[in-house]
């Protein structure tokens, strides 16, 4: 059987609409798992949204309905949104399942009988009002005198009873545990992060609320509700079906291969999951990947600003595989990046419209003019054929090593490398000017760019899994065939070629875009 592979996004607080940011997690973990399938893994992708918490309580009273209500309308706007973009996920999880619940209620019990949990006090500035606690440095002072929230809400000193973890207990077997496995956390500079951080010393982390009510009840202390991360973290296991632990499913796929998430999460996932999984006796997840947040124009979205762009509007305007390729090709997984209507234009034009669709579309038509929609297998081939095919297979090898290390950009990178040799062969090779004096030669430079055409498309089809299956479809690649194992075998359209296809007039699978006139 294909050895599993789990992955996950984090949940997303459905207190809004899907932005920008929620879109780019979802993409480059739909890539990482199509990939995976790609390789023969049997991938169990999971994803979906963080239903509770003070937050949520608060925008629904905002808006006048109920935490619930909020949660099933907002919830449903981003599987709408995965749906639209692509993404691969075999489970979408809400944090308001019953089932869900009894996941945290028994990880809650399991760390309770390892004695980390304790009641305490919690103290703070409360604001009523806002019903949240603030530090002291973000207080401001208002005309009086008197202390105020950032929102300009009054604030008192408060205490109140709350349920603790003993973090603190879990310092040593952290560092010890990112000793013993480097690529725990990633990218590197995350780690370096983490580990001061845990270096400096961990307090104990208050873990219920009685303030409110919109969570998980602490089991055998009903006027708590857990503190929102040990709920939401749980999710990884509930969607596997814990805590049933001799479900196929859970069996099969915990411990997760690779939590997705972004860097502004990397200490709840890398710090309180893991003493949260060792304090229940559960396995850890072998990786924690953090990336960059996504800024527009060079600056960070926010509400005020006016820039939170609604990614879907994207989509439409752009397509969406023009969108999964700008924003894996533009962004080095990791760190932050920039986006904008032009950038977007810019590079979907130059890479796909102008040198990879340009590539094909040049091919497959001169095929279908020029030969009849024969497929063009035989014919004499040389050095330079052999040359550029090699190049292609060496490409496909240096995208399996770069997307299997997360370095996503870096395997685009590889591919357009090849895609530009591609075009540089066919310049060198003209087969338009062989027609008449070497229809042999032409056959062979042809067949050789069907073969470098199809591998081009199989291997980027993780990153624009639309625009590469149209492709495929219409130069009449079996879908079995769409793997790296036909990588640089001319064998396959050979095979085409004998059983009688007949490529019709392609139609271009990457239009050029326009920037919108209203781009700001
Ligand atoms: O943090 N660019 O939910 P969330 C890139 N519910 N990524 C971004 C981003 C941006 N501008 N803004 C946010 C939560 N993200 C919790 C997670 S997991 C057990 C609980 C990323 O809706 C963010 O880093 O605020 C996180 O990984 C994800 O979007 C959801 O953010």
């Amino acid at each position: 059987m294909a050895d599993p592979f789990y992955i996950t996004t984090a949940i997303n607080y459905p207190n809004g609409r899907p932005h920008i940011g929620h879109a780019y997690e979802a993409i480059a973990t739909d890539v990482i798992a199509r990939f995976q399938r790609q390789m023969g893994r049997d991938v169990f992708f999971m994803t979906g949204t963080d239903e509770h918490g003070l937050k949520m309580a608060q925008a629904a009273r905002d808006r006048g309905i109920s935490p619930q209500e909020l949660a099933d309308e907002m919830s449903s706007l981003f599987k709408e949104m995965d749906d639209k973009l692509h993404i691969s996920y075999d489970r979408f999880i809400r944090t308001t399942e019953p089932a869900h619940h009894a996941s945290v209620q028994e990880i809650w019990r399991r760390m309770e009988a390892s004695g980390d949990i304790y009641l305490d006090r919690y103290e703070g500035w409360y604001s009523v009002r806002d019903e949240a606690y603030y530090d002291e440095k973000e207080l401001t002072l208002g005309e009086d005198g008197e202390k105020l929230s950032p929102q300009g809400t009054p604030v008192e000193w408060t205490v109140e009873e709350s349920w603790f973890f003993r973090l603190s207990r879990y310092q040593d077997r952290l560092l010890a545990h990112y000793a013993a496995n480097p690529d725990f956390i990633r990218p590197d500079s995350r780690r370096n992060e983490v580990v001061r951080f845990v270096e400096g010393g961990l307090s104990d982390l208050s873990i219920s609320r009685t303030s409110f009510d919109w969570g998980v009840k602490v089991p055998g202390s009903d006027k708590h509700v857990m503190y929102v991360w040990v709920d939401a973290l749980t999710n990884y296991l509930s969607g596997l079906g814990f805590p049933d632990e001799e479900t196929e499913v859970y069996k099969r796929f915990w411990p997760a291969d690779v939590h997705i998430i972004g860097k502004d999460i990397v200490r709840f996932h890398a710090v309180y999951w893991p003493a949260f999984l060792m304090s229940a006796k559960l396995p850890l997840p072998k990786q924690v990947f953090g990336h960059g947040f996504l800024l527009h124009r060079g600056e960070k979205m926010s509400k005020s600003i006016g820039n939170v762009v609604d990614p879907m509007e994207i989509a439409e305007a752009f397509g969406v595989d023009p969108l999964r390729y700008f924003l894996l090709r533009e962004v080095t997984f990791g760190q932050d990046g920039s986006y904008s209507a032009e950038a977007i234009v810019n590079r979907v034009n130059a890479d796909l419209a102008n040198s990879f669709g340009n590539l094909a579309q040049r091919t497959l038509s001169f095929i279908a003019k020029n030969c009849a929609g024969v497929v063009p297998a035989g014919g004499k081939g040389d050095a330079a054929d052999d040359a550029l095919l090699g190049q292609v297979s060496e490409a496909a090898a240096e995208m399996r090593a770069a997307f299997g290390e997360l370095a996503l950009s870096q395997g685009i990178e590889a591919w357009l490398k090849a895609v530009f040799a591609c075009n540089q062969y066919i310049d060198a090779q003209a087969p338009w000017a062989l027609r008449k004096s070497d229809p042999d030669r032409m056959t062979a430079v042809l067949g050789t760019l069907y073969v470098a055409i199809r591998d081009l498309a199989i291997v980027i089809a993780p990153v624009i899994p639309s625009s590469a299956a149209k492709l495929l479809d219409q130069m009449g690649i079996p879908a079995e065939q769409r793997t790296h194992d036909v990588i640089g075998d001319r064998g396959g359209i050979e095979a085409l070629a004998a059983s009688g296809f007949r490529l019709a007039a392609p139609t271009p699978i990457f239009p050029r875009l326009e920037l919108p006139v209203d781009d700001d």
